[in-house]
């Protein structure tokens, strides 16, 4: 297949997911067209199968917004046309799946049907969606695909709650390349961070509010007092000031590293004992995925999909957000004793595995060739 992708091309997790399943589809023989305005994060090496293509927004000081969705689609239409896509792929409804939208309509005029199948990753819906400003075009765009699919069931049903949704949705959850994510040996890296084999502590974000940082940095604080642990922070964001803040108003500050952003994060990982997700809303929960494959149990909430990644007792704990002391007190529980710990991150591995490229890749190529051929026939009709 010809498949085109449209995506954020930063670190964020709908990024992520959009290039990793571009890299996967190029490996599979597929020809992958990225259409971003910047070079995606991680497409950073060459492929004969992987193809960019820049969306440049002129900005006339007419222009005090400059028109991005318009530059998008036209872009679109141009690659479409001459790349002879197949199906086009766009990771998030705003504005992504309305510029797919507009240049669906204008390829028509061409004589050209191209299939648009949305992937829904969370704050499009959660978030971004609930503002009322964006409601009719969220609803328009997703109705209007070919194809949508959620990151979990209960983005799933969130959708179908805060939007008039007449399209079906199907799950199609975060996957995982457990030949990139695995246990990497890092024992220079964890004797640097843990000299007296103090235990590590690990929360990756893009420091959101709706992260809730400042509760990793509280957490860590009540397990300090009793484990001998350490913190790693590693991400950048709105909220790393006032956590760098919180952890020395809490006495923490020389036991707790901010790490900035990483690009091997699985070499981080692999010297970690426990991951904190303490969000607010969480579609999926790939970070927590991420440090599962590298074999780290999670304290997490309750919220959003993440009791469909993280189980409880089993792979870690969850709790309700907010919920500081609950969190601390699984934490410590899985910390304190070696055997529960060894089990705890054996346990996250299997789990992990259930999410692993080669069984969510063969999803994503059957919804294709499913929205493809359904796509075509109602066109002939
Ligand atoms: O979590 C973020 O801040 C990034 C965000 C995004 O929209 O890129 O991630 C969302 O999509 C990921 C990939 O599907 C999910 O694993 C994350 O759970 C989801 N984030 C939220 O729902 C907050």
């Amino acid at each position: 297949m010809k498949i085109g992708i449209v995506c954020y091309p930063t670190f964020g997790g709908s990024g992520v997911v959009a290039t990793e399943l571009g890299k996967a589809l190029a490996d599979n023989g597929h020809q992958v067209h990225f259409v971003t305005y910047n070079q995606p994060a991680r497409l950073d090496f060459f492929s004969e199968n992987l193809f960019y293509h820049e969306v440049s927004v002129s900005k006339y000081p007419l222009f005090d917004y400059p028109p991005y969705e318009l530059a998008l689609a036209s872009r679109l239409v141009d690659v479409v046309r001459f790349e002879k896509l197949d199906i086009l792929h766009v990771h998030y409804a705003i504005p992504h799946a309305s510029a797919a939208f507009m240049a669906k309509q204008i390829l028509l005029t061409y004589g050209i049907y191209i299939p648009v199948v949305t992937t829904l990753h969370g704050t499009d819906i959660t978030l971004v969606g609930r503002d009322r400003t964006y409601k009719p075009v969220v609803t328009f765009s997703i109705n209007k695909s070919d194809g949508v699919t959620a990151v979990s069931e209960h983005l799933r049903k969130d959708t179908f709650e805060f939007f008039e949704i007449e399209n079906e949705i199907r799950v199609i959850p975060n996957f995982i390349d457990l030949t990139r994510f695995s246990l990497k040996a890092k024992d220079h890296f964890k004797k640097a961070i843990a000299p007296s084999g103090e235990k590590i502590l690990i929360h990756t974000s893009n420091f959101r509010k709706v992260k809730r940082t400042q509760d990793v940095i509280r957490i860590f604080a009540k397990v300090f007092k009793k484990i001998p642990s350490k913190l790693l922070m590693v991400g950048d964001g709105e909220e790393r000031s006032e956590c760098e803040q919180l952890c020395r108003d809490l006495g923490v500050g020389d036991n707790v590293r901010f790490l900035g952003k990483q690009d091997a994060i699985e070499e981080i990982l692999s010297v970690s004992d426990l991951f904190l997700m303490p969000s607010q809303s969480e579609s999926f929960g790939l970070a927590a995925l991420e440090a599962m494959a590298c074999k780290v149990p999670v304290i997490s909430t309750n919220a959003g999909g993440l009791p469909e990644l993280n189980i409880e007792g089993v792979t870690g704990f969850l709790k309700d957000i907010g919920d500081v002391d609950g969190m601390a007190e699984k934490a410590i529980y899985i910390l304190e004793n070696e055997t529960r710990l060894k089990t705890f991150k054996e346990n996250a591995l299997a789990r992990a595995k259930e999410f692993d490229l080669s069984i969510i890749l063969p999803m994503y190529e059957n919804y294709y060739i499913e929205v493809i051929e359904k796509s075509k026939a109602s066109f002939l009709a």
